[in-house]
């Protein structure tokens, strides 16, 4: 489980995220892991997973009566997407803060969708909306011994307490 001890900026915690079959496809799977590892949070859990539409409904079942749920499914079952867990000060709010908007044409420049996407059915990326959601996504996706508890060497770099 992830320290929730207090770390100045944020308390530390874990989030999920898993970049898209697009983003696969297209090549951006560094420039996506990238952009999260350079400000500094800590990658602790990392795999290729191919969903079944079983699994894929799992993960969306929020959005079980959207219209579009039938194609998302479908989608995220296509091929295989990166699955990740990422540890470190404020993730889950800043995740979605460097992800963007869900419609990437909506998304600022400067975010992972904003610079990378221009459609809701291709913008690349996931990634966990609230503490609740990443507790669940993370159990869905990873198995306990998945997840890597390791120490940073540049810990000190990274994050001060004063
Ligand atoms: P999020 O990915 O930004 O959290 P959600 O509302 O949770 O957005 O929707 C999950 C995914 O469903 C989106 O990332 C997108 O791929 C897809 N989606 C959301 N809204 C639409 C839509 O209006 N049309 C098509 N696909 C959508
Ligand atoms: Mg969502």
């Amino acid at each position: 489980e992830a320290s929730l001890a207090g770390e100045e900026g944020g308390v530390t915690e874990r989030t999920f995220m898993a970049i898209k079959y697009d983003a696969v496809q297209r090549g951006l799977i560094s420039e996506i892991m990238g952009r999260m590892e350079k400000k500094g949070y800590k990658l602790v859990a990392l795999k290729m997973v191919w969903p079944t539409e079983e699994f894929a409904g799992k993960h969306y079942h929020d959005l079980k009566e959207r219209p579009f749920f039938g194609n998302l499914v479908k989608f995220m079952s296509s091929g295989p997407a990166v699955a990740m867990v990422w540890e470190g000060p404020g993730v889950i709010k800043m995740a979605r803060t460097i992800i963007g908007a869900t419609d990437p044409l909506k998304s600022n420049p400067g975010t992972i969708r904003g610079d990378l996407a221009t459609s809701v059915g291709r913008n690349v990326i996931h990634g966990s909306d609230a503490y609740s959601t990443a507790e669940e996504e993370i159990a869905l996706w990873f198995s306990p011994s998945e997840i890597h508890a390791w120490n940073r060497t540049n810990e000190d770099w990274i994050s001060s307490n004063n």
